[in-house]
């Protein structure tokens, strides 16, 4: 099996547990050489490009995604990325037009089918490697099992390679040759009760409700000194905190500081519904912004319950810390625990059901004291022509939407 991976560029099952593997690309591709048109469309479809700036459209791609993207297992929540969340993911700084890929029916125009790209500059270990990061593939249920998938992938290569980008990084749940790095989800109920009435959070052998609502329960002010929402002001101290914490790691994006605002900085004019929150400490005698953490808003649809539309998740997003850099090693665990715990009470007040977190960075340092607990889900990273040596834990990337 694999008919279609093992004709790509990307390391077999075999070849990445091999202690001598090379790092580095694949193959190398000539510009010249790619194809300056897509592959003929499957009969009584068409390729377009969407124009995600045009809420027309932009509207399909939310409806295309809110009725046919990724489910859990169980077929209880179906992810709900609003157009205001599209719209951001969409539009990192670089983001090219011709890297937002639909396929609609000919005839009535319908668009049943989508991927997706945007620039990142990646550092794998010691190299730094500008990529596109492939997201929102998409097939309408009715076309399922049709190698649709497959041509949506050639085509977004293609239109990668024109760009002179030749590497890309994505994340699926799904199990492909071959992921370099796996990350479990882990889920922090804020709201138990509805969490359970939803069918998300079983109560555990033994437990009661009441129990349950009080293992969880959280106090209303938080505990930081010096914690208040970032500010715009702010933006080049704590992209510059930023990149250090994330130096430690041997996989992670590097931003610019445009990068950094579009991701980090809530714009209501942007995103009329606010999808991500973020927050700094300040130093109160130095004015040292000492740390950062923030959130993303992705709410699920709830498919059973007959008394909730949606599951209203935030998801941790990038996060740094002065103290990972002490020469007293011991500081780092209670500091992120602080950190978490705020994040955790900020989050509650914010309405969410659920704080979500995967097993990267230095996440296992709090996830279980912050009862974290861990899922069914796993997402597997993945990099298309290079080839670089599985990441144990500790990985980031895809700390993204
Ligand atoms: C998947 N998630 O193995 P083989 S994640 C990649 N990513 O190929 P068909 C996938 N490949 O095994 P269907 C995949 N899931 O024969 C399946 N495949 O080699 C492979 N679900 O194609 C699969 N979104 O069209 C098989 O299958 C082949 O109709 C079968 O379509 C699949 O966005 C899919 O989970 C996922 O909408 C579109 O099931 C459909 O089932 C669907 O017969 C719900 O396809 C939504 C969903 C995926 C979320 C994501 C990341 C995608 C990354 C794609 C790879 C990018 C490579 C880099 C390109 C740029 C390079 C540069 C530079
Ligand atoms: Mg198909």
């Amino acid at each position: 099996s694999y008919k279609f991976w093992n004709t790509q560029p990307v390391p077999s099952f075999s070849e990445i547990k091999e202690k001598a593997m090379e790092e580095g690309p694949i193959k190398t591709i000539d510009i010249d050489k790619v194809p300056k048109e897509p592959a003929p469309m499957h009969k009584g479809f068409e390729w377009v490009t969407v124009d995600i700036t045009d809420p027309k459209e932009r509207q399909e791609v939310y409806e295309l995604l809110t009725n046919h993207y990724v489910e859990d297992g169980e077929a209880t929540f179906r992810f709900n990325y609003s157009g205001s969340f599209l719209n951001w993911a969409l539009k990192a700084p670089g983001w090219r037009k011709s890297w937002h890929v639909g396929v609609r029916v000919s005839e009535s125009k319908k668009l049943v089918a989508f991927i997706s790209a945007i620039p990142v500059d990646l550092k794998v270990r010691k190299a730094t490697l500008k990529c596109s990061e492939v997201n929102y593939l998409c097939v309408h249920k009715k076309l399922r099992d049709k190698r649709l998938a497959p041509v949506l992938i050639k085509e977004i290569t293609r239109r990668c390679y024109l760009e002179g980008v030749f590497q890309a990084v994505y994340t699926a749940g799904a199990l492909l040759p071959t992921p370099f790095s796996t990350c479990r989800y882990f889920h922090r109920s804020l709201d138990w009760e509805k969490l359970h009435e939803v069918g998300f959070s079983p109560l555990p052998h033994g437990s009661t409700p009441q129990r349950q609502i009080i293992k969880y329960r959280l106090p209303t002010v938080t505990a930081t000194e010096g914690l208040r929402p970032l500010r715009e002001e702010d933006c080049e101290e704590a992209l510059d905190l930023l990149q250090r914490y994330l130096g430690r790691f041997e996989f992670a994006p590097e931003f610019t500081l445009d990068e950094f605002k579009h991701w980090l900085l809530h714009d209501p004019e942007k995103a009329p519904e606010q999808v991500v929150w973020a927050w700094v400490v300040e130093d109160r005698k130095t004015k040292k912004i000492t740390d950062l953490f923030s959130f993303y808003r992705l709410e699920s649809t709830a498919m059973r319950s007959q008394k909730y539309k949606v599951l209203k998740a935030a998801y941790l997003f990038y996060y740094a810390t002065e103290t990972a850099f002490d020469t007293d090693k011991s500081k780092l665990e209670p500091r992120l625990n602080l950190l978490v715990k705020d994040a955790l009470i900020l989050a509650k007040k914010e309405n969410f059901d659920v704080l979500n977190a995967l097993t990267l960075l230095d996440n296992p340092l709090f996830l279980e004291k912050q009862l974290f607990g861990a899922g069914d889900g796993h997402l597997h990273y993945y990099m298309y022509n290079y080839r670089t040596a599985p990441i144990p834990g500790g990985v980031d990337a895809k700390n993204r939407p």
